[in-house]
């Protein structure tokens, strides 16, 4: 064999090595195209996780789940892991304002989310005059019988006898504090709702130092002849 045939056959090994090492290949690859593209699997959700805020605007809470087998061939894990959403926004009690994590109160109420009345009337009984009374959000004062309400606070005795003329009829009106009282006139008595002329004269109370005359409400002392009235009233001095 001449060198020219040698070099022919290695030309042929050559290029049938080659085409047989192309087969080899396609078909690996073709092995590698069959391995089945599998995307992960993902578990159920958890439960939420406590919000992080009992109130305000910014309060978030989250879920999650896990992965329970990966992507395998290539294949890709398009699920969400976890997710995130507002909790609690707002929920300030008495028409509060929401801040990042908890509010600010209107005046009556207390607490972080503004969810504790505050007790006005544990301080200087709210400075009501009489009776203080606690109210969700706020206090009103009260006052005892006898007496009107001023600026929400303050107890005015009630002037009965100016108020109303007729409270005692006839009789006196006297206006205490809380009350009135109604009685008679000097030289009367009361009996009842009436008044009677007090007899001075018959009862021995006038003090006159000669005789005595009963007069509807009170009464004179007269002298006797040779007598005049003194200026008390009740004594009687010589002419
Ligand atoms: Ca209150
Ligand atoms: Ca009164």
């Amino acid at each position: 064999m001449g060198p020219r045939k040698l070099v022919m056959l290695l030309v042929m090994a050559v290029i049938i090595c080659g085409i047989h090492n192309a087969d080899g290949w396609r078909r690996r690859r073709r092995r590698r195209r069959s391995c089945p593209v599998i995307n992960c699997t993902v578990g159920g959700w958890s439960t939420w996780t406590p919000c992080s805020a009992p109130c305000g605007n910014a309060g978030t809470q989250s879920r999650s789940r896990p992965i329970t087998m990966q992507a395998q061939c290539g294949g890709s894990c398009p699920h969400a892991l976890q997710v995130n959403r507002p909790c609690n926004r707002d929920g300030c009690n008495g028409h509060g304002t929401p801040l990042s994590t908890s509010c600010q109160c209107n005046p009556g109420w207390t607490g972080t989310c503004c969810q504790n009345d505050i007790n006005e009337c544990a301080a200087n009984n709210g400075e009501c005059t009489h009776t203080c009374h606690n109210t969700a959000g706020s206090y009103t004062c009260s006052c005892n019988p006898g007496y009107n309400l001023s600026n929400g606070k303050s107890c005015i005795d009630i002037d009965e006898c100016l108020d109303n003329s007729n409270v005692c009829g006839t009789l006196q009106c006297s206006n205490t504090p809380g009350s009135y009282i109604c009685s008679c006139h000097v030289g009367y008595i009361q009996d009842g709702n009436s008044c009677y002329d007090i007899d001075e004269c018959y009862n021995n109370s006038h003090g006159c130092a000669q005789m005595c005359e009963n007069t509807e409400g009170s009464y004179n002392c007269i002298c006797s002849t040779g007598y005049q009235l003194a200026v008390d009233g009740h004594s009687c001095t010589e002419i």
